[in-house]
C-alpha cells in the first residue's frame, strides 16, 4: 500500500499518538490529530511537542466531514474500538490501525513481543537485557512505556525489537507478525473494555496471527486456554511449564529450570542463582529465555544475564504473599501520573497505601483511576488531609489516616483478606518521612516481610 496518498487522522493524543504522528511526520505524511477531550490544552501540547505545532488538532465530537477526509484512523491503545465515532469511521471504510500497526508497517528489523495477563513488563525487560547481551542493536519498546513508532523510524534491518504488547494494542493489528512471540498467562482483566473473556482471549492470541510456519511463539502449558490454542497452532511452539517435565520445552523442576529437546535436557539455570523470586518470575524466566533460544541467541548468552538480572525495584514490584495476601512496592510513583500506573496493574481488590509529600499535584485523575479495584485508601504523610478530601470530593470515602508505615501495612494485613493485594504505591513524593523512594520503599518491604503468617 503507498502510504503517501492516505490522509491519516491519529486518535487520542497521549505517549502513543504522538510518537503515531511524529512518525508520520518523519515519512512526510499528511496527518491531523484527534482527541475527544474536549477541554484538551492543545496550548501546552503544542508547547510540549514542538514537532507538531503546525499540525491541526480536532477535539471532543468529530463530524462526518471530518471522517470523511479520513483514510487511515490511528488509535491509541486507550481508546475502545467499539466507540460509535470508531464504528461510524469503520463503517465510511477508513481503515483502523493501532500504533503497533503503524510503527510495525514503518519499522526495519525483527520483532520479539510478549503479551500476557501478567509478567509482560518483566518478561520483556528480561528479554530486552539478553538481547543487548548478543545483539549491538536492540529497542525495547511497547506498553512498557515507550511507544514502538517513537523508535520506528531508527530502526535498521539488524534492530532486534523486544515489545510488550497489551490486549489493547492487539485489537488493532492487521499485518504485525513477530517473528517470536510469547502468552504468558491468560486470566480475567480488562473485561469493562473487551466485555467477555471470549474478546480477551481473542485479543491475545491474535498475537500469532500471522506468524508464519517458520516463526515462534512461545507458550505456557500449565495455562489451560493456551494449552488448547498451542496444539491448534501452525507456528512452532515452544512451551514453558513451571509444574513439570517436558519433552521438547523449557521446564522447571527442582530447583533447576531446564530447556530440552525431544528429550534431551540441558541445565539453563538455578532457581537459587536467580535474583527474581517466586513461581510467577520462574514462568518469565522460562518465556524470556524460550524467546531468546529459540531466536538464536546462544545458551551461555541468556545465562550470563538471567544470574545478574534483578527485578525492576521499587516499580510495581512484587515483595511476597502471606496469607493469600500479594504485597506490592510501587514507591517510585512519586506523583499521580505514576500512582495511576500502579493501581492501573493490579487486579485484585486492592488495599492502597498512598500520601506523602506535598508537591501540589492534583489527586482527582488517580482517585478516578481507582475504577472500584481500591478497598480502602490507607493514608500517610503531610498530603494525608488534602487526598482525603479529594477522595471525598470524588465519592471515595473509604480513608483512613496513619501515622507511620508500619501503622499502615498492619491495619492493611489485619483487615485485608486471601485473594486481596496492598499496594504501597505514594502519588507522593517521600520527603518528611523518608530520605527518598527507595527507602521508602525498602521499609515497607522489610515490614511486610516481618509480618506474622
Ligand atoms: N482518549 C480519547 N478518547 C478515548 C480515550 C482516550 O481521545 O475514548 C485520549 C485521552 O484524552 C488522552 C489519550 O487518548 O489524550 C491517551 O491515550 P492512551 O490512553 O492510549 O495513552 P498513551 O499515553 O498513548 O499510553 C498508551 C498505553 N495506555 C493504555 O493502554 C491505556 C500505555 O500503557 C503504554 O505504555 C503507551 O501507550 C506506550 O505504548 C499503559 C497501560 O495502562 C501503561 N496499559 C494497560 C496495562 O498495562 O494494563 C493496557
Amino acid at each position: 500500500m503507498n502510504l503517501k496518498n492516505k490522509r491519516f487522522l491519529v486518535a487520542g493524543l497521549g505517549r502513543s499518538g504522538v510518537a503515531s504522528a511524529e512518525l508520520l511526520i518523519k515519512h512526510k505524511i499528511p496527518v491531523r490529530l484527534y482527541d475527544s477531550k474536549e477541554d484538551f490544552d492543545t496550548e501546552t501540547f503544542y508547547e510540549k511537542n514542538p514537532n507538531l505545532k503546525d499540525i491541526e488538532i480536532i477535539l471532543g465530537c468529530l463530524t462526518e466531514e471530518e471522517m470523511r477526509k479520513t483514510d487511515i484512523l490511528v488509535l491509541s491503545p486507550g481508546i475502545p474500538t467499539d466507540l460509535p465515532v470508531v464504528n461510524d469511521m469503520r463503517d465510511l471504510g477508513v481503515l483502523i490501525w493501532g500504533e503497533i500497526e503503524l510503527a510495525y508497517v514503518f519499522a526495519k528489523g525483527k520483532v520479539l513481543a510478549v503479551t500476557g495477563t501478567n509478567g509482560k513488563t518483566t518478561t520483556t525487560t528480561l528479554l530486552g537485557e539478553i538481547l543487548k547481551n548478543y545483539y549491538s542493536d536492540v529497542q525495547v519498546v511497547g506498553n512498557i512505556g515507550i511507544p514502538f513508532a517513537s523508535v520506528a523510524a531508527d530502526t535498521t534491518e539488524e534492530t532486534v525489537i523486544a515489545a510488550e504488547i497489551s490486549s489493547f494494542q492487539l485489537e488493532t493489528i492487521h499485518s504485525f507478525a513477530p517473528e517470536v512471540s510469547a502468552i504468558l498467562n491468560i486470566t480475567p482483566d480488562h473485561l469493562n473494555r473487551h466485555h467477555t473473556m471470549e474478546n480477551y482471549i481473542a485479543a491475545k492470541e491474535s498475537i500469532a496471527k500471522n506468524q508464519t510456519a517458520g516463526q515462534i511463539c512461545v507458550l505456557n502449558y500449565e495455562d489451560q486456554v493456551l494449552r488448547s490454542f498451542g496444539e491448534s497452532l501452525q507456528t512452532k511452539v515452544i512451551w514453558f511449564s513451571s509444574r513439570r517435565k517436558l519433552w521438547s520445552g523449557l521446564y522447571l523442576k527442582g530447583n533447576v529450570i531446564y530447556a530440552s529437546e525431544e528429550g534431551e535436557a540441558a541445565e539453563i539455570v538455578k532457581i537459587e542463582e536467580l535474583k527474581l523470586l517466586g513461581r510467577h518470575n520462574y514462568e518469565n524466566v522460562m518465556a524470556a529465555a524460550a524467546m531468546a533460544l529459540g531466536f538464536g541467541v546462544p545458551p551461555d548468552k541468556v545465562r550470563e544475564v538471567l544470574l545478574k538480572f534483578t527485578a525492576v525495584e521499587h516499580r510495581i514490584e512484587y515483595v511476597t504473599e502471606k496469607r493469600g495476601i500479594q504485597f506490592y512496592n510501587d514507591s517510585k510513583a512519586t506523583n499521580p501520573d505514576a500512582a495511576i500506573q500502579g493501581i492501573g496493574a493490579m487486579n485484585r481488590p486492592t488495599w492502597l497505601i498512598g500520601g506523602g509529600y506535598d508537591k501540589e499535584s492534583s489527586y482527582d485523575e488517580w482517585i478516578d483511576a481507582f475504577n472500584g479495584k481500591v478497598k480502602e485508601l490507607i493514608l500517610i504523610g503531610d498530603t494525608r488531609e488534602k487526598i482525603a478530601a479529594a477522595a471525598k470530593a470524588h465519592g471515595f470515602c473509604a480513608v483512613v489516616m496513619a501515622d507511620s508505615m508500619e501503622e499502615a501495612v498492619n491495619y492493611c494485613y489485619s483487615h485485608a483478606v486471601s485473594g486481596d493485594a496492598v499496594l504501597l504505591s505514594p502519588a507522593c513524593a517521600s520527603f518528611g518521612m523518608f530520605t527518598n523512594y527507595e527507602e521508602r520503599g525498602r521499609i515497607f518491604r522489610e515490614i511486610v516481610c516481618r509480618l506474622e503468617e
